[in-house]
Order: C-alpha cells, then structure tokens, then sequence
C-alpha cells in the first residue's frame, strides 16, 4: 500500500509531514529545495540534479503548503520557487534513525557470515545463474554474504569466464590481461605461474584498488597435488585482534610496499602501499592486501619497527593457515570458484611439474561495484516481476 499523508506543517528550517498510520516525518527545508525534481532543478532522463549549491539558499523557508489528496504535497519556497513532492518518495527518505538504518540493511545487504573449515561451500549449477534471474541474485547475494561460491558444471574450455563477465557487466583489466592462464610457464613473470605452493593471498595488492572479486574456472586438473585452499580473512582478523592486539594494530596500521614489476598485457612497474588489514574510520575491517610474493624487499618505515612487524605478520600467517580456520578442496575441470578477493585469503598446493601442461585455471577479475549493480538491478527486477504476480 502506498503511504498517504494525513497533514502537513512547516516549522522554522523543517517541514513535518503527519502519515495515516499516525507517525511522523520531518524533513529540512534546504534539503526539501534541494532534491525540488522539477525540470529547472532536475534533470529526469538521467536522474541528474541540475540545481547548483550556489543556488539554494541554507535558510530557505516554505512559504505555502499545499497537500494533495494525501499523496502529494506543493511546497511554495521564500525563493518563490515551487516545489512538487509525492508521498511515496518522501515517506522512503525518512530521516528517522530507525528509517535509515533499514534503508543501509536493504542496500548493504545482507549481512557477513563468517566461516572456518566448517564452511559449507556454496554450489550453483553456472548454466543456471548464466541464464535465470532468480539463480544469479542468489549467487550474487551468497557471494556477498558467504564472501565464496563454487559454480559447477561449465564447459572445460577457455571462454566461460568472458560468458560471465558479460553476465554481471564487465570484468576488470590488469595487466595480467582481460583474463589470465594459470599454468606452469617458462620464465614465469608471476609466482602463479609455476607448479609451487602459493600460500595464503589475495591477488593484486599491488593494485592502489584490488580487484573485489576473482573468478577461477577449472580446465585441467593435475593428477597430484594442485589442491585449492580459502580462509575467510575477516574472520581471522578478528581472531588475531581477540588473541593480540598488538599484532592487529600493527597490521591494520603498518603501509606494507608491494611492487610488481614486467610484462604480460603489455609492460608494467607497479608500486604501491597498502595496510595488511585494512579498515574503515569505525575500525570496521573493509579489505585484506596480503601477497607475501609481491611484498616488496623496499620497507618504507623505521628500523625498529621492522621486527615486531614481522612478529605480527607470523601471527596472523599462522592464523590463517591454522586448520581449524582453512577449508580445503579440489577443483575439477568444468568449476568456476567465484570469491570475494578483499575478504577470502586462498592459495593452492604444489603438483608435480610435467613436460605437458597437466593443470589449467583461467582466472578473471571483476569489481565489486559491478557486481553490486548487477546485484540490484536483478532485485529491482524480480521485485517488479512479484509485484506483477501479486495484483
Ligand atoms: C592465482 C592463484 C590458484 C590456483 O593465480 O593467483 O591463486 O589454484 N591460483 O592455481
Ligand atoms: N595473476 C594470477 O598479486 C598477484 O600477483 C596476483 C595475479 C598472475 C593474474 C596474481
Ligand atoms: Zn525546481
Ligand atoms: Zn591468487
């Protein structure tokens, strides 16, 4: 049911509007002016504000109010300008607190589920999320939630991961290439590319903006060995913050050197400094950067305090490499492991080198921005297609 207004009031810098249901909103005039959605101040083919802050006056008043049939208001400015609001698009910019914390609930959605080696690995059938809605928000979400899902069933062949990508939007170039071959190579230029032991990392925190998802589709499966390994990162954190932290506030503090240095989609030198534990201003974590292999030797901070860095870093490694925290599993050819590459730690274990090449993954990456979008235009979509049902 669409909200009605009952009544309607201007109080100095606000303007209250009274709801049917007897609650209550209030609304600041300058705010009011601002988000006006006529064709002066708006721009409608592309959901553009046109007003400039220059033009909006900080002590604007409402002069006339006018309510109509409870589903629109009129809103005559001090400035003379005139104002149409509809009752739908107030009542769900409400600025009480309880109004905006189930607007963040609904967009940030949903919430983190941590996991040990107890998780229970997500699987989708890819075919399904390629073509039907309802599968991909699902994977989508998971993916959000979870922070990994394994897609199964894709043709062992290079390519699905272009298929995806066009599935979600885009994917994201580096300079490993639109997608990337993970196979024993020649003068490798990534330890990737080699049959050994990569341990726990993220990819790319050379990268001043870390690709937010990785995508990894099995081709060929060694016969030994080969083994893939997650953690969920931000789980750990947590862990090591609880067991010492000392070793957390080193590491969420410390801007560690990355460098990345040669050529693959064309020639590159790459530096950056990124936090091992990153966090936002609430201490909130928000992204691991741990590549043990492309720390660089350059260490960019006092002496002294290189050692007890090094004693923090070990603490988290052997945290994250723990077995009651790591899962582990085998990819077979046909799997695509999709996961969130700023949360979940992964690595893989060695195989036996071979003249042939006996183990192929394609890997791409793509950003979380792109994944998000995806993510709501497919719920705007379903919700439409329910409501249809609905009436
Ligand atoms: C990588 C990687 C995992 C694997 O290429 O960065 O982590 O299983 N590969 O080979
Ligand atoms: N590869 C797998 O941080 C990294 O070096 C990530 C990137 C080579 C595309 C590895
Ligand atoms: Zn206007
Ligand atoms: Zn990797």
């Amino acid at each position: 049911m669409a909200p009605r207004v009952r009544s309607v009031e201007a109080r100095g810098h606000f303007v209250f509007v009274r709801w049917e249901d007897g609650s209550e909103s209030r609304y600041p005039c300058v705010w009011l002016r601002d988000s006006c959605r006529c064709p002066r101040c708006f721009l409608r083919s592309a959901g553009a504000r046109r007003l400039r802050p220059q033009q909006l006056e900080l002590d604007i008043e409402a002069r006339r109010l006018l309510l109509r049939g409870g589903a629109q208001i009129c809103i005559t400015w001090s400035d003379e300008h005139t104002s149409e609001y509809e009752a739908e698009w107030l009542k769900e910019r409400c600025f009480s607190e309880e109004a905006r914390a189930a607007r963040r609930a609904e967009l940030f959605l949903p919430e983190r589920q941590y996991w040990g080696s107890d998780l229970q690995l997500p699987k989708m059938p890819f075919e399904e999320i390629m073509c039907n809605d309802e599968s991909a928000y699902k994977w989508l979400c998971t993916l959000k939630k979870v922070g990994i899902v394994l897609l199964t069933g894709a043709a062992a062949r290079q390519g699905e991961l272009i298929r995806l990508g066009h599935r979600v939007g885009f994917l994201r170039l580096t300079f490993y290439g639109p997608t990337w071959q993970v196979q024993d190579k020649a003068d490798a230029n990534n330890i990737a590319y080699t049959t050994g032991r990569l341990c726990f990392h993220t990819d790319y925190p050379v990268l001043q903006h870390p690709p937010g998802v990785q995508f990894l589709h099995c081709i060929k499966q060694t016969a030994a060995g080969g083994e893939s390994e997650v953690v969920d990162g931000f789980h750990v954190s947590h862990k090591l913050k609880e067991q010492n932290p000392e070793a957390y506030q080193i590491l969420s503090s410390t801007a560690v050197d990355y460098v990345d240095v040669g050529e693959d989609y064309c020639d590159f030198a790459v530096h950056c400094k990124q936090r091992i534990i990153d966090v936002d201003s609430r201490g909130q974590e928000i992204r691991i950067n741990y590549n043990n292999a492309t720390r660089d030797t350059v260490f960019d901070i006092p002496a002294e305090e290189v050692r007890p860095f090094y004693a923090a870093l070990k603490e988290f490694d052997d945290l994250l490499n723990s077995e009651e925290h790591k899962f582990t599993f085998l990819l077979k050819p046909g799997d695509v492991v999709t996961f969130d590459n700023w949360r979940v730690l992964h690595g893989r274990r060695g195989f036996p080198a071979s003249p042939e090449a006996t183990r192929l993954l394609e890997g791409a990456y793509a950003d979380w921005d792109v994944l998000m979008s995806r993510l709501h235009t497919l719920r705007r979509r379903l919700q439409g297609s329910t409501d249809t049902a609905a009436h």
